[in-house]
């Protein structure tokens, strides 16, 4: 029995509780959500005149705060209780308040008959379990832990090889034996036979690296470290080597996880990998703020340049210079023919500032030449995904003649695509999501059969769950991201029992204490953002040129608004014209604050200006809608919106000009998965005031470094954003202090080197971790292609029916 619902029972509040039942039962609604709970909770505190203390003090208000859904049926009432992060209890209350635990089954058929689609004579619904998978690996057991995937795997690794050294090390010996670059043996040959041999030769080689110049290049001792047993691979100087054999000597010895951690780093065993980025528009220039185009392709360019670095300087270090060998990125995406002037009809195209990585685009298959060779959205690009594997894994053996040594997918397409690529090419698979869609539409799966005209969620949710379980290892650019916070279901968290009507039931979609989940939050490009005092950086007259586009210019074909007072403190967003990033929420807060509008003026970059543009239901509303904002505050002079397409230059430089003016930057989104603008507005040096829902909880820590605002609070946040302003007023320092505390924040914590240094040594590990462990993959594997098999090629094959008459 929950201990949350004893107290109340065991208490005098066990009458609130039957009070607050019978207020629950006037709702209207039959199915709350956490927010519902919570203003009938209010609602009924405030009728019965409890003290205020009461609210959250009492044993029903704790009970309430950790309820996250409350259903009705009949007269009685289903919890959910969320007391701990990542579990949850489910209790059936009847009128005269006893208490029943049900079982996930239960759950779901319950919500199933709530949607009226529950036949009890059709019998029962498919049922997905992938728990039983996840009995071979080992699961973390503290929630506080959760994410931290390789610093237990590295502990769990190392107390084996303490409790069974033999057999892990002759697994390591094993290991080493298998790295080869373009058929060239690495790290041990043929003359170590046994991890007897192997202990005994690492000290013989450590004595001979011993007696040698620290500084002396491993080409000059190469042949006489092979005839120890010993390749390339251990270091391009004495030094490096005598490192690294002794550290391979200490985990032989008495082996612990930073040791483990440390050797394995070591191995150079990837040289090539592929990034899948392959939904809509993916390019270097003009494709930033498109719909479904923002971060994603921020992310992946980004990562793609510091990977080529990182592994660079990896390859240096491990002395395999002299063996030619090129480290190379591939960002395989889809070619897009009627490229509406961008180069997404460029098959082959170089990422800039590299030598070796490249965006490699893969044309559909030519089915309806009017879907096919044009932009096609995230929502309804499923038919497409199976050939383009097929097709894509052709074209990446003859980039790489040979094979990666590492797939990571992006969002839901990519991520599925990676599943298939990595299973042909056995190959490891990491996934990143990005933005998992289930938890950002409410309802989502409830009602999937209404919205999968527009949506295609049952495509979707099953791609993410055979994606997310197939993955060696996934990387979340936050904690929450898998799950949540103590109040808020994580993306990941919302996978792990949930209803598709007369589809399918999961009961446990994904093991969310497996040690796969990893956090590893992406950073910023460097030579794109940074400090708007850094002026010698910064080009003078793009400068001017941005701050006359920001606030004076007139061209009413890409800026609409003319400013009263341009010297105005500006008050800045940018994002793409999504419901979500609600850039319109914004608008309205800062037409309902006088005090806002007396301060400061507002303005936008985002989208586009003339709904006959653009080709996006949503940008469409929200154009709409932002012109009707606009109409009914009356912020004509005070409001300037530009739909433009900034190059990279020009949005790093956009958010400094804001900055030389003491501007702030608003990032108002009803929910953010994690929020690069965010890292770039502070890292610019702008006081940056985020959502609280999503990411942004995580980078900024709220009135150190940044705010955090409620952006449905719309009076609440405008009060916040207008108190900041007047202490900047009376102190003029103050919006110094917050600015150089974002630009720490960012330096410190959210940089690519950070980030690629760390999912390399991940890949790393996984892979060992893969190779040593009995574990057996296989039939989860075959269990995941039964679903893709059996549930979503037919429905994709049915969307590809529906494209023909496009
Ligand atoms: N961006 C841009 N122009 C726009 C809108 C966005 O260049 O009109 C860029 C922005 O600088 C950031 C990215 O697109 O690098 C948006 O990333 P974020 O993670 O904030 O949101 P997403 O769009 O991925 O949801
Ligand atoms: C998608 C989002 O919605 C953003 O919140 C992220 O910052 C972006 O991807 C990059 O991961």
């Amino acid at each position: 029995m929950s201990e949350l619902l004893q107290a109340v029972l065991d208490s005098e509040e066990r009458s609130d509780l039957r009070s607050f039942l019978s207020e629950l039962r006037q709702q209207e609604k039959k199915y709350l959500l956490r927010n519902d709970i919570l203003n009938v909770y209010s609602e009924y505190c405030s009728k019965s005149q409890k003290p205020e203390a009461y609210y959250t003090t009492s044993e029903l208000g704790k009970l309430i705060y950790y309820t996250q859904e409350i259903i009705q049926e009949d007269s009685n009432f289903c919890f959910i209780i969320r007391s701990k992060i990542a579990s949850q209890e489910v209790y059936w209350l009847t009128s005269d308040l006893s208490i029943e635990p049900m079982t996930v089954q239960d759950l779901l058929d319950l919500r199933d008959r709530l949607v009226n689609k529950f036949h009890p004579n059709d019998g029962d619904l498919l049922e997905l379990d992938f728990g039983p998978f996840y009995d071979y690996t080992p699961i973390i057991r503290d929630p506080k832990n959760i994410g931290k995937g390789v610093q237990f795997l590295n502990r769990y690794l190392s107390s084996k090889i303490f409790q069974d050294s033999k057999q892990l090390l002759e697994n390591l010996l094993n290991f080493l034996r298998l790295h080869h670059y373009n058929g060239v043996q690495l790290l041990v040959n043929d003359r170590i036979q046994s991890q007897q041999q192997l202990s005994e030769q690492v000290k013989k080689a450590i004595g001979f690296v011993n007696n040698r110049p620290d500084d002396e290049p491993y080409e000059q001792f190469r042949f006489q470290l092979q005839s120890m047993g010993f390749e390339p691979g251990w270091g391009n100087t004495a030094a490096r080597v005598r490192e690294t054999l002794n550290i391979l000597d200490e985990l032989i010895d008495s082996a612990d996880p930073q040791t483990l951690e440390a050797f394995i780093s070591r191995v150079p065993m990837i040289f090539r990998i592929v990034l899948v980025s392959a939904h809509g528009w993916f390019g270097q220039e003009g494709v930033l703020g498109r719909p479904d185009t923002g971060g994603q392709v921020v992310y992946v360019l980004d990562q793609a340049k510091s990977l080529e670095k990182q592994l660079q300087e990896d390859v240096l270090l491990a002395g395999l210079e002299k063996l030619n060998v090129e480290p190379k990125v591939i960002i395989l995406t889809r070619l897009i023919p009627n490229s509406d002037g961008t180069l997404c009809n460029q098959r082959l195209e170089k990422v800039h500032g590299t030598e070796n990585a490249w965006i490699l685009r893969v044309p559909l298959r030519d089915f309806n030449p009017n879907m096919t060779q044009n932009w096609i959205s995230r929502f309804e690009f499923w038919p497409y995904l199976e050939t383009f594997a097929i097709d894509s894994e052709r074209e990446l053996r003859a980039e790489f003649q040979g094979t990666p040594d590492l797939i990571v997918g992006n969002y839901t397409d990519g991520n599925l695509i990676a599943f298939l690529l990595a299973r042909r090419l056995k190959v490891t698979q990491c996934n990143v999501a990005h933005a998992l869609e289930k938890s950002k539409y409410l309802f989502s799966n409830l009602y999937w059969q209404e919205l999968e005209e527009k949506y295609h969620f049952s495509l979707q949710f099953t791609a993410d769950l055979i994606a997310m379980n197939a993955a060696n290892f996934v990387v979340s650019s936050t904690y929450q991201e898998i799950v949540g916070t103590p109040d808020s279901v994580g993306q990941y968290e919302s996978y792990k029992c949930f209803t598709m009507p007369e589809l399918y039931h999961v009961t446990n979609g994904i093991e969310l204490f497996s040690p796969k989940f990893n956090v590893v939050p992406p950073g910023v490009n460097e030579n794109n953002y940074f400090p708007y005092t850094r002026t010698k950086d910064r080009v003078e007259s793009d400068r001017q040129r941005l701050a006359e586009t920001l606030f004076t210019l007139e061209d009413p074909t890409q800026i609409f608004g003319k400013l009263d007072d341009p010297n105005k403190r500006p008050l800045f967003s940018m994002a793409r014209l999504d419901h979500i990033k609600n850039l319109t929420g914004l608008a309205e807060c800062y037409g309902q604050s006088k005090e806002l509008q007396e301060h400061c003026n507002l303005i936008l970059v985002a989208g586009k200006l003339r709904v006959e543009e653009s080709g996006d239901n949503e940008e469409r509303d929200e154009i709409i809608k932002l012109y009707n904002i606009i109409d009914e505050y009356n912020l004509h002079g005070k409001i300037r919106w530009l739909g433009v397409r900034l190059s990279k230059t020009d949005s790093g430089e956009i958010y400094r000009v804001i900055a030389d003016r003491q501007g702030i930057f608003v990032q108002p989104a009803l929910f953010e998965a994690f929020g690069l603008t965010i890292l770039e507005s502070m890292v610019s040096g702008l006081p940056t005031f985020a959502t609280q829902f999503g990411g942004p909880l995580e980078i900024i820590q709220d009135k150190v470094n940044g705010f955090l605002i409620n952006p449905t609070n719309l009076d609440e946040t405008a009060t916040k954003i207008v108190d900041f302003i007047t202490k900047c007023e009376q102190n003029p320092n103050y919006w110094n202090e917050i600015s150089q505390r974002g630009i720490d924040r960012v330096y410190s914590t959210y940089t690519w080197k950070i980030h690629t240094s760390k999912l390399l040594s991940l890949a790393r590990i996984y892979g060992f971790w893969n190779f040593t462990s009995k574990e057996n993959r296989e039939d989860l594997l075959r269990y995941l292609e039964a679903l893709f098999y059996l549930i979503y090629k037919p429905r994709a094959q049915q969307l590809l029916e529906q494209h023909k008459y496009r």
